[in-house]
């Protein structure tokens, strides 16, 4: 639980928590380490590492090893199947993609990854994700059945399940690089059913402070940002940017 509640004592503390998603899929390690540098000065407070194509294997190991040599933050996987999965990790979100038609994303990947995960000692973050419009490619390598952006009594259905089957983590995902973030109203009402011990995590097309904070206002513990760190030149700022709009 060390991770985890690492990241429950900063929303404590400090409002909520930024998390930085890196593909392993989009850049070489050294460069992955790079942007965690750049991102642990900006004030993130974990790296999440995990994408829905090609994020496997060596390419994940080394992309973690990369960054722990670069920054002192934890680092999460965020596997999109057991082949995500690396022992040298700290921590993953151990997830099921509840929305899923698909029994592989559902349980089947779990029950073959949790046996490695026992066998190197990678701490479990136990979370749902929940996949809404437009969803990006985790909607379409997932099979979501998509929850409309505006029916958030559908979302909260989800999270609610979740929450009793016993689940600590909800991640509301848009999808990467997705046109709109998940809405806000949407957000609040998940929050508003699970309550303060389950932590919500939004992330998918949110590239400003303001989108961010306005997600934080409404409920949301956790912010996830990736694409937006690919694109930028200053790494460092853009996450200063967005860690300032949420912590209180
Ligand atoms: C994707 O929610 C994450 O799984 C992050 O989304 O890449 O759009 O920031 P972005």
């Amino acid at each position: 639980m060390v991770v985890e509640e690492r990241l429950n004592h900063i929303v404590e503390k400090e409002g909520a928590v930024h998390l930085t998603l890196i593909d392993p899929d989009s850049q070489l390690p050294e460069v992955a380490g790079k942007i965690a540098h750049e991102a642990s000065l900006g004030g993130t407070d974990a790296i999440m590492v995990g994408g829905s194509m090609g994020a496997t294997g060596s390419t994940v190991e080394q992309t973690v090893q990369a960054i722990k040599s670069a920054c002192d933050l934890p680092v999460i996987l965020f596997p999109a199947n057991a082949g995500g999965l690396a022992e040298n990790a700290d921590a993953v979100f151990f997830m099921s993609l509840l929305n899923s038609r698909d029994v592989n994303y559902i349980t089947t990947n779990q029950a073959i990854g949790a046996p490695l995960v026992y066998k190197h000692g990678i701490e479990p973050i136990s979370m749902a994700y929940i996949v809404i419009e437009p969803g990006g490619a985790a909607g379409w390598v997932g099979d979501a059945r998509l929850i409309p952006r505006n029916k958030p009594k559908l979302a909260v259905a989800y999270a609610l399940a979740a929450k009793y089957m016993g689940m600590h983590y909800i991640y509301l995902e848009a999808g990467s690089g997705a046109d709109k973030p998940v809405p806000v109203e949407m957000v609040a009402a998940v929050k508003k059913a699970v309550g303060e011990a389950t932590k919500v995590i939004v992330g998918g097309g949110i590239r400003d402070g303001p989108t961010a904070r306005e997600r934080v206002k409404a409920g949301a513990d956790m912010i996830c940002t990736g694409t937006i760190v690919e694109q930028v030149q200053d790494v460092k700022g853009k996450i200063e940017e967005l860690v300032k709009a949420i912590k209180s």
